[in-house]
């Protein structure tokens, strides 16, 4: 059975390479989750906006389920392919193909890693903003599919402010030019827009045109020690109102802890609670002398009690690993991950009632607090123990995301910021969204996708 479905869609697209090792379905078949077992039925990988189109033809008169896949380093199992579903990794699909000097924009193929959209940009003396730990290994296409956001959303936005088009496969296999890389384009829905965040289940993206901007002025990364989880809104207003911050991440001590023995080097003598990493235009002696200001308003008030400023780019890179590396020093822990948002205004009241309920529900695990704090965005990640199974961990997780969820709701908050519902959250989706617009969003899905083809089960069930 599966080798003639192999067979027929190697006949319906003949140049289309195809993966069918078990090492390749393993490794293309799961993402950073790692919760659920690979088992998809082969992984294509197509060259050409024309080959994604006949897998598509291929998948609708076969009736076989596509998982569009990027570098899989998304965390809420949205790249997943756990149940016999062809895998189309956009792997082979990642060159920059044009760039515009006027509109400022560079049109991109959906698996070019982040990073090389970077340094594309670059190239032509611009950039591209969005950034994040993972740039080296995801691409611009799973960016678009989850909306990402990242460590410089503060200043730029998320991935939605910075898409003027996007060619999109559909499920039926018709090519979609959505925007075209206008500006204003006041013709009724926005489906660029609707296809930005919508995780695989609405179409394949297979191109985008991204726009570029200015660098920003020169810049300087500094390191604070908080005392206590009170004082971080207080030093986010000090530094807000004072500096252009590009960048303002928070930490606590147990996440320095994690970092340091996977290779960081210790940024102060003593531990301190909290940490914040903040980078802000610094490019002459009025920026400096308020990011000055700044530090010692906050040490005066007691919400600071050391700090230290990058003297070179090495040394703020060095600064930097010590939030970036966060992720990966967890890794082997497979931890439970909460990446929840509310606005910034009601941060304080949030965290606080966040902080009492992680404390409560799980004194026995060891739970990592950090993220984006200037944009409302914790990550809350809980650690599983060695001596306690998979299933067991998840569960007692499970339990109190739910009562995490009810908090959210109260807050008109999100279950997901930046990373996605896939598999992981999908059954949480109802504390951030009403009963009707669920409906709208199911209703949407069956008119891209009537025989729920894309990406199934992922985001809700239809
Ligand atoms: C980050 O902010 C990423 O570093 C990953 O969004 C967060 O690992 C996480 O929970
Ligand atoms: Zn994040």
């Amino acid at each position: 059975m599966t080798d003639s479905r192999i067979a027929s869609l190697q006949q319906a697209c003949p140049g289309l390479k195809l993966k069918t090792d078990p090492a390749d379905l393993e490794h293309y078949g799961r993402d950073w989750t790692r919760r659920w077992t690979p088992a998809p039925l082969a992984i294509a990988l197509p060259a050409t906006v024309e080959e994604v189109q006949a897998v598509m033809r291929w998948s609708a008169g076969e009736g076989v389920a596509v998982v569009p896949s990027g570098g899989r380093t998304g965390l809420s199992g949205g790249a997943v392919a756990a149940n016999g579903e062809l895998v189309l990794s956009l792997e082979r699909m990642n060159k920059a193909l044009a760039y515009d000097a006027v509109d400022r924009t560079l049109v991109v193929q959906a698996g070019m890693p982040l990073e090389a959209v970077h340094n594309a940009a670059l190239d032509h003396g611009l950039i591209y903003p969005v950034d994040f730990a993972a740039r080296g290994s995801c691409t611009i296409g799973g960016n678009i599919a989850t909306n990402a956001g990242g460590i410089r959303v503060i200043r730029y936005g998320n991935t939605r402010e910075w898409i003027a088009g996007l060619k999109v496969v559909t499920a039926s296999g018709e090519l979609l030019e959505l925007n075209k890389g206008l500006i204003k384009n006041s013709s009724g829905y926005d489906f660029r827009q609707l296809l930005i965040g919508s995780e695989g289940t609405l179409g394949v993206i297979v191109e985008a045109t991204v726009k570029l901007t200015d660098p920003p002025p020169a810049s300087n990364v500094m390191l604070l020690a908080l005392p206590s989880f009170e004082v971080l809104m207080q030093v986010f207003a000090a530094f807000r109102a004072r500096l252009q911050l590009q960048a303002f991440e928070f930490f606590t001590d147990r996440a320095l802890e994690h970092v340091l023995a996977h290779g960081a080097q210790a940024p102060f003598d003593e531990v301190h609670p909290y940490y914040v990493v903040t980078e802000f235009a610094a490019g002459d002696d009025a920026q400096e002398a308020a990011a000055m200001a700044a530090f010692e308003d906050c040490m005066g008030n007691g919400w600071v009690s050391d700090g230290v400023i990058s003297a070179s780019d090495a040394q703020a890179a060095q600064l930097w690993r010590l939030r970036e590396g966060i992720t990966e020093s967890l890794a082997r822990y497979k931890p439970y991950k909460n990446d929840v948002s509310v606005r910034i205004s009601a941060m304080p009241a949030f965290l606080a009632e966040t902080q009492a309920l992680i404390g409560q529900a799980y004194p026995h695990f060891d739970v990592v607090w950090f993220g984006h704090i200037g944009d409302g965005n914790l990550h809350i990640n809980v650690l599983k123990p060695d001596d306690t199974s998979d299933a067991d961990f998840v569960a007692q997780c499970e339990h109190v995301t739910k009562l995490l969820a009810q908090v959210l709701a109260r807050f008109d908050g999100s279950i997901s910021a930046e990373h996605g519902i896939g598999l992981v959250k999908k059954g949480y989706l109802d504390s951030t969204r009403g009963p009707a617009e669920i409906a709208l969003m199911k209703a949407v899905k069956r008119a891209f996708d009537p025989q729920a083809r894309l990406n199934p089960g992922k985001l809700f069930d239809v």
